[in-house]
């Protein structure tokens, strides 16, 4: 047996990297009855069965390190949120859902606000308010390499051993193209903007790793029109805006949402300026969905 990992998957054939080789897999039957889908981003261990074909079976996946379900990726250490500034035009309520994912697995994310080209005043507005928060953020144009760079040298991290950096956000925000920019060749397919918008459908369909150096992956993922964070509480959301944390001490309540509670460290906070109101609206979108959804859950 050996050592490989799963950087593409589509239907039952999973695509693994082992040795520096490419093998075309299927995975063993036991999986299914222990409730394991080997996942892009598994380690797993593989019992080759044809050399000449580069044929293999799975035989087992190594624990995760976590395990993310929108993008579905096993063993992220990096998430990639991209937004861009028209086309689409940004939706930074889907951004602040996937920064308290990240947060949610522990993963450092950073912002990479693409399409400069079409928006620069928006794309330096966005910027600063997340800046402020804490966030890294990049400012690129995928299509002239402009800021690309930035983002590799701003994700890389050796201390953190093998990487796998993922790329999520809306369709059309130009994850395959900032992948493509990052390799300087075409390995990922961008799509015709005006086309897909037409048929409202993803250019990228599948979760791929790409490979930018030995133990370091890029991974393009489909990308999504809804974003549902429901294995996290809405009474826990707070602890998932990273500017809340110095303000929910002095909160006069335990377990204080923030709405409509008096003597509420947020609320004064927002009062002196030091939260921003449009991070603050969504978090209260975000709560209040989610309360719903808890109060309506059928068991
Ligand atoms: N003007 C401009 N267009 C860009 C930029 N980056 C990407 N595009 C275009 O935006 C369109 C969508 O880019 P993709 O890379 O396919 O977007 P995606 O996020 O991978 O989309 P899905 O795979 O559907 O999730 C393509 O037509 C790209 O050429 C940019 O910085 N500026
Ligand atoms: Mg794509
Ligand atoms: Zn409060």
């Amino acid at each position: 047996m050996q050592r490989g990992l799963i950087i593409r998957n589509i239907t039952n054939t999973y695509y693994i990297e082992s040795n520096n080789k490419n093998y075309e897999c299927t995975a063993r039957g036991k999986f299914k009855q222990n409730d394991i889908t080997p996942t892009v981003g598994d380690n797993v261990e593989i019992e080759i069965i044809d050399k000449e074909t580069s044929k293999a079976v799975i035989e087992k996946v190594v624990d995760r390190r976590n395990f993310s379900r929108r993008p579905k990726v096993a063993n992220l250490t990096n998430l990639i949120c991209v937004i861009s500034t028209k086309l689409p035009k940004p939706d930074l309520l889907m951004l602040d859902k996937q920064l308290i994912f990240a947060e949610y697995l522990n993963i450092k994310p950073i912002i990479v606000i693409n399409k400069d080209d079409l928006d620069k005043n928006l794309a330096q507005q966005i910027k600063k308010e997340y800046s402020d928060i804490g966030y890294d953020v990049v400012i690129t144009n995928a299509l002239t390499g402009e800021g690309i760079q930035d983002v590799v040298n701003k994700v890389l991290n050796k201390q953190l051993g093998n990487q796998i950096i993922a790329l999520s956000g809306n369709s059309g925000v130009g994850k395959s193209s900032i992948i493509n920019a990052i390799l300087n060749e075409n390995v990922t397919i961008a799509g015709e903007i005006s086309s897909k918008n037409k048929k409202g459908k993803n250019t990228t369909t599948i979760t791929s790793l790409y490979k930018i150096q030995d133990g370091i992956y890029f991974v393009d993922t489909p990308g999504f029109s809804t974003f549902d964070i429901d294995e996290i509480e809405s009474i826990d959301v707070d602890k998932y805006f990273i500017e809340f944390r110095d303000y929910i001490k002095e909160c006069q309540y335990q377990g204080c949402s923030h709405i409509k509670e008096e003597k509420c460290g947020i609320k004064r906070a927002i009062d002196e300026g030091r939260i921003s109101q449009s991070r603050y609206n969504r978090y209260v979108k975000i709560y209040e969905d989610l309360k719903y959804k808890e109060e309506h859950k059928k068991w």
